[in-house]
């Protein structure tokens, strides 16, 4: 049922007036709602599983930040962490305490990181991961997967995912062909496709970075065997492999995606969760290439806010939080019962849909699929997609506003917060 009382008048002010502030009126392209339409929601306050906007609607929210909120939005036990890391002040611009514990916790938790470098966006840490994987080899090209996302980096802007592939842009203007020309493309899934690139480019490749499951162009699994035929293939082509778990880090595993799937890539970029809602970011591995890292190695890469003890300590206690037993298989039941659910309802109603889950980590279709790969993503229907986006909206579920991102659930979701999830869904399909 639509609730009479969805209004967005304030948020249509407030929107109007951010247009002629700043760019479409944001800071990041997707949360405009170009690719679904609409009036975009402008957000006053968050709790646990909801969102609140400007009009006072309330939702529950599938968004969670992009991926921060896994503990469920203002957790309090983060809250009164950061109350009193506050009264300490809000940025050292030099050595804390804090990030050894965090460090610690990091490498305790993702297998491939012995050690690890803080900086602020997962942007940053696919950067600097980038070089590093080039300073480290002494070869410049790499491989990259379409429709995966590593953040706005020049050198990643080729058939990237995210707001590229939801604003369904060409490769950005901007970007010089030289910035590119060692940014090699397969199709995600397609180790083929790999293995040609190797054999085309003989001892010129120094690593391939994907994010192992793909959350920037909808959600997306590895095939069985995919990768692990990288990492044999990176191996026998002195290549590094590099997962990007900006997203997957600490979400679909404590120690993500690499602990999930039993595959321990050379270097690793995490954000997201383990900044628990601050900015933050990254990279790690094996210690004989992270002593490449200025100061202990040559490699050049700083940063005045990194390892800020805000984000620090937010992310200490997000991942205290996340060691409680039973945290994953919590996610992975509502997570699934939430997609299953969604995939059913469609199904009955004779749409064509797919899509799945891993532990906190959803997505659908609207093709009859299976999707592997961005070219198949790209077969879903997205007129479809939008009515049922703005169908949920008005019935107080918020979903990502683009078919090429990935949702998030929460500890914080409940039984009851899916099913009335479900319950709109099912009146929103019936009416597509
Ligand atoms: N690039 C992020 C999602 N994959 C953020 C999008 C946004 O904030 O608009």
């Amino acid at each position: 049922m639509v609730t009479t009382s969805f209004k967005t008048t304030k948020s249509e002010e407030i929107f109007a007036a951010a247009q002629k502030l700043m760019p479409g009126g944001v800071s990041s392209p997707v949360r405009a709602f170009k690719s679904v339409g609409g009036q975009p929601i402008v957000f006053d306050r968050v709790k646990g599983a909801y969102i609140w906007d400007v009009d006072d609607n309330q939702y529950i929210d599938y968004v969670g930040t992009w991926g921060p909120a896994i503990c469920g939005h203002a957790h309090p036990e983060v809250i009164e962490a950061l109350h009193k890391a506050l009264e300490k002040g809000t940025s050292f611009g030099a050595p804390s305490y804090l990030e050894n514990v965090l460090a610690e916790m990091v490498i305790d938790a993702v297998p491939s990181i012995e050690m690890v470098r803080f900086v602020n966006s997962g942007t940053e840490a696919c950067m600097a991961v980038l070089r590093l994987m080039r300073a480290f080899t002494g070869r410049d090209k790499i491989i990259k997967f379409e429709g995966c996302y590593h953040g706005h980096a020049d050198m990643f802007l080729v058939k990237a995912g995210s707001g590229v592939a939801t604003l369904g842009l060409p490769d950005s203007p901007g970007v010089p062909k030289s910035a590119t020309q060692n940014t090699l493309t397969a199709p995600f899934n397609d180790l083929e496709a790999v293995k040609a690139l190797f054999e085309e480019n003989p001892g010129q490749i120094a690593g391939v970075i994907l994010e192992p499951v793909v959350g920037n162009a909808g959600f997306i699994p590895p095939d069985g065997g995919f990768l692990e035929g990288l990492r044999v293939l990176t191996k026998e082509n002195g290549a590094l492999l590099i997962f990007d778990e900006v997203m997957t880090g600490f979400r679909i595993a404590y120690g993500g995606a690499q602990e999930k799937f039993g595959i321990t890539p050379d270097l690793t970029t995490l954000g997201k969760i383990i900044g628990g809602g601050l900015p933050v970011g990254a990279y790690g591995g094996r210690r004989d290439i992270m002593s490449m890292v200025a100061p202990s190695g040559p490699m050049y890469q700083a940063g005045t806010l990194s390892g800020n003890p805000l984000a620090m300590t937010a992310g200490i206690k997000t991942l205290e939080l996340l060691q409680k037993s039973g945290t994953y298989e919590y996610l992975d039941r509502i997570t699934k019962k939430l997609a299953d659910g969604l995939l059913q309802i469609a199904k009955e109603k004779g749409h064509a849909v797919c899509g799945g889950n891993i532990s906190g980590m959803f997505g659908l279709f609207f093709t009859s699929g299976p999707v592997h790969n961005y070219e198949e993503a790209k077969k879903s229907d997205l007129a479809k997609f939008s009515r049922f986006h703005r169908g949920m909206l008005e019935r107080g579920i918020y979903l990502a506003p683009s078919q090429f991102e990935a949702g998030f659930t929460s500890v914080a979701h409940t039984e009851e917060d899916i099913d009335r999830t479900l319950q709109a869904a099912a009146e929103v399909i019936s009416s597509l």
